[in-house]
């Protein structure tokens, strides 16, 4: 793969060049977190943290971004799936990356710019979810375009556990997805629902065993792949218009807020006892 095109945001970490592989007729490309498969019209992109549950740092992030990228590029690719393994499809943002982080360091570091490339890849892109999707896990997630979900996947925004709330779209997007009482809930106490709550609330499209979880999810970026693609993009776009408008105003909102957060002594709190594996002692500062 080339270099992408679009010049990079000044803080966004790019990934060095993926290595290419041929492994039964596909191709293969591994960047350091990340592995993506072009297994034409679709590709799958794989998050490869698996000792940190896929915990989604700067780097694997950047990686994300860039892989991206380049799909977008490639015209014979029509749909892409976004997943992790069979533990986790990603345990949320990276923690010990945060811990320290102050809220102008926050707002400096600017890693929105990563995340908005899947919020904004033009081409369908589905989430095959098995196990944790937690956090900004599940809000990377819930900017796929739909979800699969394996019978052992469980979606929760635990982010009120570390003194911060959710700060990728989550108290928007699961708002919309879920309905106000039950985000509610799921971000004021933290809990994670189940695969089959998930598909009660409308949260994923269908749930299936953890076998078969991302070869539905494939099957179904195929069936799309195969349609028109211009009619595609459109659809996508239009879709998205139902609730665009409202939602800016709406992540703009929660982005304020959460930056705010990282001002806060319970903020550094919540951090330090998750990574020292103790029980955090809030001071409502
Ligand atoms: N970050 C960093 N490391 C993590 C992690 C995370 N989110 N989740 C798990 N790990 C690491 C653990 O620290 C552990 O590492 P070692 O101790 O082995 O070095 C390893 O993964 C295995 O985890 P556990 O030993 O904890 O495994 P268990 O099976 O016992 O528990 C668990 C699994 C998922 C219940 C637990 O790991 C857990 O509670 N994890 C944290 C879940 C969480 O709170 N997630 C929300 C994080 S805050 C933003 C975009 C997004 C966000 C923020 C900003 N911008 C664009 C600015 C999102 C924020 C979040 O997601």
């Amino acid at each position: 793969m080339g270099s992408c095109g679009r010049q990079p945001a000044a803080r966004l970490e790019m990934a060095s060049e993926p290595e290419a592989r041929l492994r039964k007729g596909a191709i293969f490309l591994e960047y350091k977190n990340l592995l993506v498969e072009l297994d034409l019209p679709i590709a799958v992109v794989r998050l490869s943290r698996p000792k940190a549950l896929n915990a989604l740092n700067s780097e694997l992030m950047g990686e994300v971004s860039q892989a991206l990228a380049e799909l977008e590029k490639n015209p014979e690719v029509g749909a892409v799936v976004l997943t992790g393994d069979e533990r986790a499809f990603a345990a949320g943002a990276d923690i010990k990356e945060m811990a320290s982080a102050g809220a102008v360091e926050m707002l400096l570091r600017n890693q929105f710019v990563a995340w908005e490339s899947v919020r904004s890849f033009p081409k369908p892109i589905i989430a095959a979810v098995s196990g944790y999707a937690l956090g900004g896990g599940c809000e990377l997630a819930m900017m796929c375009d739909m979800i699969i979900a394996s019978e052992t996947a469980q979606f929760g925004q635990p982010e009120i556990n570390l003194g911060i709330i959710p700060g990728a779209g989550g108290t928007q997007r699961l708002t919309h997805a879920v309905g106000k009482v039950r985000a509610m809930e799921m971000i004021l106490t933290g809990r994670p629902i189940k695969a089959t709550e998930a598909l009660e609330y409308g949260l994923v499209n269908r749930v299936v065993p953890v076998e078969l979880y991302l070869e539905e999810a494939k099957r179904l970026a195929r069936e799309i792949a195969g349609k028109a693609p211009v009619a595609v993009r459109l659809a996508k776009e239009s879709v998205m218009r139902a609730y665009d408008g409202s939602l800016q105003q709406g992540l703009d909102f929660e982005r304020k807020n959460f930056y705010l957060l990282f001002a806060s002594e319970d903020k550094a709190e919540g951090m330090s006892a998750f990574i020292d594996k103790r029980k955090p002692a809030w001071k409502g500062k």
